[in-house]
Protein backbone atom coordinates (compact mmCIF):
# COMPACT_ATOMS: atom_id res chain seq x y z
CA UNK A 1 0.00 0.00 0.00
CA UNK A 2 1.39 3.38 -0.93
CA UNK A 3 1.50 5.87 2.17
CA UNK A 4 -0.78 9.34 1.74
CA UNK A 5 2.15 11.52 2.00
CA UNK A 6 3.86 9.37 -0.70
CA UNK A 7 1.26 10.18 -2.76
CA UNK A 8 1.60 14.28 -2.21
CA UNK A 9 5.74 14.02 -2.89
CA UNK A 10 5.05 12.04 -6.06
CA UNK A 11 2.66 14.77 -6.92
CA UNK A 12 4.73 17.33 -6.32
CA UNK A 13 7.76 15.80 -8.00
CA UNK A 14 5.21 15.74 -10.97
CA UNK A 15 4.26 19.22 -10.87
CA UNK A 16 8.01 19.95 -11.40
CA UNK A 17 8.13 18.15 -14.63
CA UNK A 18 6.01 21.09 -16.15
CA UNK A 19 7.30 22.21 -18.65
CA UNK A 20 6.92 26.27 -19.62
CA UNK A 21 6.82 26.94 -23.68
CA UNK A 22 7.48 30.37 -24.29
CA UNK A 23 5.26 30.63 -27.18
CA UNK A 24 2.24 29.44 -25.94
CA UNK A 25 2.68 30.45 -22.33
CA UNK A 26 1.58 27.02 -21.34
CA UNK A 27 3.25 24.07 -19.10
CA UNK A 28 2.85 20.99 -20.14
CA UNK A 29 3.30 17.42 -18.49
CA UNK A 30 3.32 14.05 -19.71
CA UNK A 31 2.99 11.44 -17.19
CA UNK A 32 4.91 8.71 -17.03
CA UNK A 33 1.72 6.22 -17.08
CA UNK A 34 -0.81 5.17 -19.74
CA UNK A 35 -4.28 5.26 -19.35
CA UNK A 36 -7.31 5.03 -21.46
CA UNK A 37 -9.10 8.93 -22.01
CA UNK A 38 -11.38 8.78 -18.83
CA UNK A 39 -8.35 8.11 -16.39
CA UNK A 40 -6.04 10.22 -18.41
CA UNK A 41 -8.62 13.28 -17.79
CA UNK A 42 -8.63 12.17 -13.84
CA UNK A 43 -4.82 12.14 -13.76
CA UNK A 44 -4.37 15.94 -15.13
CA UNK A 45 -7.17 17.29 -12.78
CA UNK A 46 -5.64 15.47 -9.81
CA UNK A 47 -2.19 17.23 -10.84
CA UNK A 48 -4.85 20.50 -10.33
CA UNK A 49 -4.18 20.93 -14.27
CA UNK A 50 -6.50 19.44 -17.59
CA UNK A 51 -6.00 17.28 -20.22
CA UNK A 52 -4.92 19.29 -22.74
CA UNK A 53 -6.56 21.91 -25.08
CA UNK A 54 -5.69 22.85 -28.30
CA UNK A 55 -6.69 26.24 -29.50
CA UNK A 56 -4.55 27.16 -32.39
CA UNK A 57 -1.71 26.14 -34.52
CA UNK A 58 1.02 27.90 -32.38
CA UNK A 59 -0.13 25.48 -29.39
CA UNK A 60 -0.47 22.31 -31.60
CA UNK A 61 3.31 22.82 -32.67
CA UNK A 62 4.31 23.79 -29.00
CA UNK A 63 3.11 20.19 -28.10
CA UNK A 64 4.83 18.69 -30.77
CA UNK A 65 8.21 20.63 -29.97
CA UNK A 66 7.79 19.43 -26.28
CA UNK A 67 7.19 16.29 -27.10
CA UNK A 68 9.91 15.68 -29.14
CA UNK A 69 11.70 16.42 -25.96
CA UNK A 70 10.68 14.11 -23.70
CA UNK A 71 11.32 10.08 -23.60
CA UNK A 72 7.72 9.50 -25.13
CA UNK A 73 8.73 10.79 -28.19
CA UNK A 74 9.18 7.69 -31.08
CA UNK A 75 8.76 7.86 -34.32
CA UNK A 76 5.37 6.30 -34.05
CA UNK A 77 3.95 7.88 -31.24
CA UNK A 78 0.00 9.29 -29.95
CA UNK A 79 -1.19 11.04 -27.00
CA UNK A 80 -4.98 11.75 -25.74
CA UNK A 81 -5.91 15.27 -25.53
CA UNK A 82 -8.36 16.80 -24.43
CA UNK A 83 -11.11 16.75 -27.29
CA UNK A 84 -14.56 14.75 -27.15
CA UNK A 85 -17.54 14.64 -28.80
CA UNK A 86 -19.28 12.13 -25.91
CA UNK A 87 -22.22 14.11 -25.67
CA UNK A 88 -23.05 15.02 -28.59
CA UNK A 89 -21.60 12.91 -31.91
CA UNK A 90 -19.90 14.68 -34.41
CA UNK A 91 -19.79 17.76 -31.88
CA UNK A 92 -16.26 18.08 -30.32
CA UNK A 93 -15.85 19.98 -27.29
CA UNK A 94 -12.77 20.69 -25.01
CA UNK A 95 -13.84 18.85 -21.97
CA UNK A 96 -11.61 21.36 -19.60
CA UNK A 97 -13.70 24.44 -20.94
CA UNK A 98 -16.80 23.04 -22.58
CA UNK A 99 -15.80 24.83 -25.28
CA UNK A 100 -16.51 23.77 -29.05
CA UNK A 101 -13.23 22.74 -30.93
CA UNK A 102 -12.92 25.66 -33.45
CA UNK A 103 -9.03 25.43 -34.32
CA UNK A 104 -8.64 21.70 -35.49
CA UNK A 105 -5.91 19.91 -37.18
CA UNK A 106 -7.72 16.26 -37.92
CA UNK A 107 -5.50 13.76 -39.99
CA UNK A 108 -6.76 12.43 -43.22
CA UNK A 109 -10.33 11.34 -42.91
CA UNK A 110 -11.03 12.43 -39.74
CA UNK A 111 -12.87 12.39 -37.43
CA UNK A 112 -14.60 9.08 -38.91
CA UNK A 113 -16.13 7.89 -35.78
CA UNK A 114 -14.77 4.37 -36.84
CA UNK A 115 -17.83 1.68 -36.13
CA UNK A 116 -19.52 4.34 -34.30
CA UNK A 117 -17.40 3.99 -31.07
CA UNK A 118 -14.75 7.34 -31.51
CA UNK A 119 -15.67 9.55 -29.41
CA UNK A 120 -12.04 10.83 -27.73
CA UNK A 121 -9.53 12.86 -29.56
CA UNK A 122 -5.69 11.79 -29.65
CA UNK A 123 -2.76 13.94 -31.00
CA UNK A 124 -0.94 11.07 -33.24
CA UNK A 125 2.54 11.31 -34.92
CA UNK A 126 2.60 8.27 -37.25
CA UNK A 127 3.83 9.06 -40.57
CA UNK A 128 3.35 5.88 -41.80
CA UNK A 129 -0.13 6.60 -41.37
CA UNK A 130 -0.05 9.90 -42.47
CA UNK A 131 -0.33 11.86 -38.93
CA UNK A 132 2.12 14.40 -38.66
CA UNK A 133 1.15 15.75 -35.09
CA UNK A 134 -2.52 15.71 -36.38
CA UNK A 135 -5.78 14.14 -34.40
CA UNK A 136 -7.81 11.12 -34.74
CA UNK A 137 -11.01 9.94 -32.58
CA UNK A 138 -9.97 6.87 -31.33
CA UNK A 139 -12.17 4.69 -28.44
CA UNK A 140 -12.50 6.17 -25.11
CA UNK A 141 -11.66 3.09 -23.01
CA UNK A 142 -10.14 1.35 -25.89
CA UNK A 143 -6.48 2.14 -25.72
CA UNK A 144 -3.91 3.35 -22.94
CA UNK A 145 -2.15 5.96 -24.19
CA UNK A 146 0.19 8.86 -23.22
CA UNK A 147 -1.42 11.53 -22.64
CA UNK A 148 -0.72 15.47 -22.20
CA UNK A 149 -1.65 17.46 -19.00
CA UNK A 150 -1.05 21.29 -19.43
CA UNK A 151 -1.27 23.91 -16.35
CA UNK A 152 -2.67 27.45 -17.09
CA UNK A 153 -1.90 30.22 -15.17
CA UNK A 154 -5.38 32.02 -13.99
CA UNK A 155 -5.78 35.37 -13.02
CA UNK A 156 -8.75 37.79 -12.32
CA UNK A 157 -7.98 39.50 -16.30
CA UNK A 158 -7.65 36.97 -18.55
CA UNK A 159 -9.85 33.95 -19.37
CA UNK A 160 -8.64 30.75 -20.33
CA1 LIG B 1 -17.62 10.29 -32.15
CA1 LIG C 1 -10.75 7.89 -35.98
Amino acid sequence: MVHPGRVVILLLLGLNHFVLMASTNKKYFIPSIRANWFKANEFCNSLQTRLTVIKSKEENEAIASYVKTTDKYSDECSFWIGGTDLADEGVFIWTATGERVSYSNWGPSEPNNHNGNEHCMQLAYIPAEGYHWTWNDNVCNGQSLYFVCENVEFNCVTNF
